[in-house]
C-alpha cells in the first residue's frame, strides 16, 4: 500500500517461527506487513524490553506539534500522548531485512501455515461467523474462503494479536528508526503516518493504549492505521469499527479490503501451468514477475501449458514462481485475483498460503459435513 498503505503485521510470539521460514524479504512486504523478518526469539525478547517514556523532549514535541497539525488533533492531547508514549529498545532492529538471508523455501512456509491444528480452528472460526461470512461474500463478492485464510494466517483467528501498545510501537519506529535500513527515510515516513492515523484514530473513538503488532497492526486482520481509515467497516452494526474485538467487523473488513484492491467475483486466483521444454522462454514470463500481464495465447505461446479451465481465462495472467531451497521451484499461473491476495501482504508465498488454507478449511467443512450427516 504505499500504494496503498495497507495493513498488517503480525506480532511475533508465534509468528516469528513462521517468519523465520518464511524467507521472504521485507522489502517484498507492503507496507504494512513488513517486517516479518526478524526472526530470534531474543529479539522478541528483548523487544519487550521498555526503555524511558519519550517525555518532552524537543524532537518529541516537534513530533506532536507536526501530527496534531497534519491530523487536526488538539496540540496538547497529542503532545501528551507522544510524550506518555514508551520507547521499545528491541523494536528498531525488527524491521531490518535479515543480515543472513535464508532460502526461499514454499513448502516449508506452507506448512506452517497449511497445518491440522490451523485447519481446525479455522473451520470452527467458518461456523461460528457463518452468517457474517455469508453477508460479507453477498455484500462484497469476496468468498468466505479468502477471508478465513486471511484471518488464519494473520492471527491464528485472533490467538495471535500482538501486545505492544500501538502508541509505544509507532512512536519507536518514527523517531528511533534504524538507520542501517536500506529505505530508512521512506520507511519512518510511513510510521510517521500510521502513527498520526493511530492518533486520530485514538481520540476519536478513546482508545489510545490500544495494542498490536511490534509495527503497529492491529486485530483479528492486523490492519495498520491506514488501513483501519480507508477499509475497515462497522460489519456488526454496534456503531463503531472494532477489529480486536469484533471478528465480524474484521470479516467485512478484509472483504472490504479485497473488493477495494480489485476482487473480480468468481475469478480463481490461479491455475496449474507446466512447460512445453521446446519452446518455452521463461525469462520473458517471470519478467513481470507477479503482476498479470499475458493472455492466455501469449502466455501458452511462449511455452506455458494451461489445462483446459485455464485455457478459457479471458483476463491476463502471470508466471508466478516460488522457490524450494535446494528443490526445484513450483510454479502457478496467477489471475488478477491472485495479485489482489498481494496487496495485503506483499508476497507471493503469503498469498498462495492464505488461499490453500482457505481451499483447506472449506474442504474440511465439508467432509466435517459428510460425517456428521452419517451418524
Ligand atoms: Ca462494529
Amino acid at each position: 500500500m504505499a500504494l496503498q498503505t495497507n495493513l498488517a503485521l503480525r506480532q511475533i510470539t508465534a509468528a516469528l517461527l513462521l517468519l523465520a521460514a518464511l524467507t521472504v524479504h521485507a522489502s517484498n512486504k507492503p507496507h504494512a506487513k513488513a517486517h516479518k523478518a526478524v526472526s530470534h526469539k531474543a529479539a522478541a525478547h528483548k523487544a519487550s524490553t521498555r526503555g524511558p517514556v519519550y517525555g518532552k523532549t524537543t524532537e518529541a514535541i516537534a513530533l506532536a506539534d507536526e501530527l496534531a497539525q497534519q491530523y487536526k488533533l488538539p496540540q496538547t492531547w497529542v503532545r501528551e500522548q507522544i510524550s506518555k508514549a514508551q520507547h521499545l529498545k528491541g523494536v528498531p532492529k525488527m524491521v531490518l531485512p535479515p543480515t543472513v538471508p535464508t532460502a526461499k523455501n514454499w513448502r516449508a512456509y506452507r506448512e506452517r501455515f497449511i497445518e491440522s491444528r490451523r485447519i481446525d480452528a479455522g473451520t470452527q472460526f467458518w461456523q461460528t461467523y457463518e452468517s457474517a461470512l455469508t453477508r460479507a461474500e453477498q455484500t462484497y463478492g469476496v468468498p468466505a474462503e479468502m477471508i478465513v485464510g486471511i484471518i488464519g494466517v494473520e492471527t491464528f483467528y485472533g490467538q495471535n494479536m500482538g501486545n505492544y501498545r500501538v502508541l509505544d510501537a509507532l512512536t519507536t519506529l518514527t523517531l528511533n528508526f534504524p538507520a542501517a535500513h536500506p529505505r530508512a527515510a521512506e520507511r519512518q515516513a510511513f510510521f510517521k503516518s500510521e502513527l498520526g492515523h493511530f492518533l486520530a484514530q485514538a481520540h476519536s473513538q478513546g482508545n489510545a493504549s490500544a495494542t498490536g503488532s511490534f509495527a503497529g497492526a492491529m486485530g483479528w486482520p492486523q490492519f495498520m492505521p491506514s488501513s483501519v481509515a480507508k477499509f475497515a467497516v462497522d460489519f456488526d452494526g454496534d456503531g463503531r469499527i472494532d477489529l480486536r474485538n469484533s471478528p465480524v467487523d474484521a470479516i467485512g473488513s478484509v472483504a472490504n479490503y479485497f473488493k477495494a484492491f480489485g476482487w473480480q467475483t468468481g475469478m480463481p486466483t490461479h491455475y496449474p501451468v507446466g512447460f512445453d521444454e521446446a519452446r518455452l522462454d521463461k525469462p520473458t514470463l517471470l519478467a513481470p514477475d507477479i503482476l498479470p500481464s499475458f493472455s492466455v495465447s501469449n502466455f501458452t505461446g511462449k511455452g506455458a501449458v494451461l489445462d483446459e479451465q485455464a485455457q478459457k481465462h479471458t483476463g491476463p495472467l502471470a508466471l508466478v514462481e516460488l522457490f524450494n531451497g535446494d528443490e526445484p521451484p513450483s510454479y502457478v499461473a496467477g489471475t488478477e485475483n491472485f495479485y489482489v491476495v498481494t496487496r495485503y501482504n506483499w508476497s507471493s508465498y503469503y498469498a498462495l498460503a492464505v488461499i490453500e488454507l482457505g481451499q483447506a478449511i472449506k474442504a474440511n467443512r465439508a467432509l466435517t459435513s459428510i460425517q456428521s450427516n452419517a451418524r
